[in-house]
């Protein structure tokens, strides 16, 4: 018996003895769904350039090998999102890519617009003073519609760059009266069944103002669209030190949570490895997600998680992975939280019972209850380990002759 499988039997004792059911806790994690991130498997980079990968995807097929290779390790991804800039097809059709992902064992999650990169966004997209500008932006996005349909996904996750770098630049009421008339024209747009999720971004790559700059500015939108309009919110989007977990629970509250964007920063939107620099605020987050789940008022089973994350200095396929499995460790910490003894000491108003509560979950070393996981799924404790010693990076690395291109054209 491994040490790991000891350490197993203990860890179910531990929570069983605090009132967990360790089945109901595998079971959720074994349907936990996190999307992969079309646009991280190519190169990508920053704006000081591009290291390339051998072997890294060359085309929206490459991507969908990448992808249903993670897939077959972690076990817990069986969605690829897809950026419609870089997942192109020759003729135009998507229904090839579905049909494809399919074969691989994926779903094609939420398809996202390009509103940023294009010599015509210099002044913005649908906020931009050109109006031509504007109406082949809302061209473009109702195009995504048919995209998103042909592609078999029901959800398009909208980022909008659009901002200012100088004061007296533009008139601002005006770019966001804009700002809404483009999205109404997308939201009108699309099949009843479809969901748009609308991301902020506090900065960059506009440096004076960014027309959809935070969370508040989102949730005005969405609730002015209706209720198939929610808040997509990126972890690295928001100033230092906001506090995430509690913009995630006000808009659990108002039903207005379409779900994240994961990754980690240290300074900016700096699209580091999930819980990597700040693993106790992704826990935080899962926790509020945990405890809504569990508020029959509170609807979270829509809720979509992307990576949304640009690999520079790791492999980018390793990269998702470990992202990935550190994920999976926040929302097992979660589902670890002593419910009960939580809320009856914050409704006494015992802080250090409280506090403790939350962090004896966040410091249980949870990581043999997600090997025993994975091993009821059929798949290698290690995910990291199981993709090393399956040779595919050196098999796409023979095949893929040169670098391949990614979300930066790279
Ligand atoms: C960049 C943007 C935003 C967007 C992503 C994919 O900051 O997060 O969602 O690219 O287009 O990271
Ligand atoms: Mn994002
Ligand atoms: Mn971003």
């Amino acid at each position: 018996m491994a040490i790991w499988e000891r350490q197993y039997d203990v860890l179910a004792d531990v929570l069983a003895d605090r009132g967990i059911d360790v089945e109901e806790v595998k079971a959720k994690l074994k349907a936990q769904v996190i999307e992969l991130p079309s646009w991280a498997v190519g190169n990508s980079g920053t704006r000081y350039g591009v290291f390339r990968e051998d072997g890294a995807a060359r085309h929206i097929w490459d991507k969908i090998e990448d992808c249903a290779e993670i897939q077959r390790v972690v076990g817990v991804c069986p969605v690829m999102a897809s950026h419609v800039l870089w997942d192109v097809t020759d003729d135009g059709r998507y229904e090839p890519v579905r049909d494809y992902a399919a074969e691989r064992g994926l779903g094609i999650g939420a398809v996202h617009p390009n509103t940023f990169m294009g010599q015509q966004f210099r002044l913005g997209s649908i906020c931009s003073p050109d109006k031509q500008v504007r109406q082949s932006t809302i061209d473009h996005l109702v195009d995504c519609v048919r995209i998103t349909r042909e592609m078999g996904s029901k959800v398009i996750g909208m980022w909008l760059a659009d901002g200012t770098n100088y004061p007296g630049q533009d008139h601002l009421r005006t770019r966001k009266q804009r700002l809404f008339e483009g999205f109404k024209a997308l939201y009108d747009a699309m099949d009843d069944d479809m969901i748009l999720a609308i991301e902020y971004k506090y900065f960059e790559p506009g440096f004076y103002t960014t027309d959809l700059m935070d969370w508040g500015m989102s949730y005005m939108l969405c609730s002015r669209l209706g209720d198939r309009a929610k808040v997509l919110v990126d972890v690295g989007h928001h100033p230092p030190n906001a506090n995430i977990e509690h913009i995630v629970s006000i808009l659990l509250d108002e039903g207005k949570l379409g779900g994240f964007h994961l990754n980690d920063r240290k300074y900016g939107d700096d699209d580091l490895m999930a819980g990597t620099v700040n693993p106790l605020q992704l826990f935080l987050i899962y926790d509020q997600l945990v405890d809504a789940a569990q508020d029959p008022a509170t609807e979270v089973d829509n809720v979509i998680y992307m990576l949304d994350q640009s690999h520079n200095v790791e492999p980018s396929i390793e990269g998702i992975i470990q992202s990935l499995m550190y994920t999976q460790t926040a929302y097992a910490k979660a589902l670890a939280v002593e419910r009960d003894t939580l809320g009856a000491a914050q409704n006494a108003g015992d802080v250090i019972l409280a506090n403790r509560t939350i962090m004896d979950a966040y410091e249980l070393d949870i990581q043999p209850l997600l090997k025993q996981v994975r091993v009821e799924m059929g798949r290698h404790p290690d995910p990291i380990i199981a993709y090393r010693e399956g040779g595919y990076a050196r098999k796409i690395n023979d095949e893929r002759v040169g670098a391949g291109i990614g979300a930066l054209g790279g």
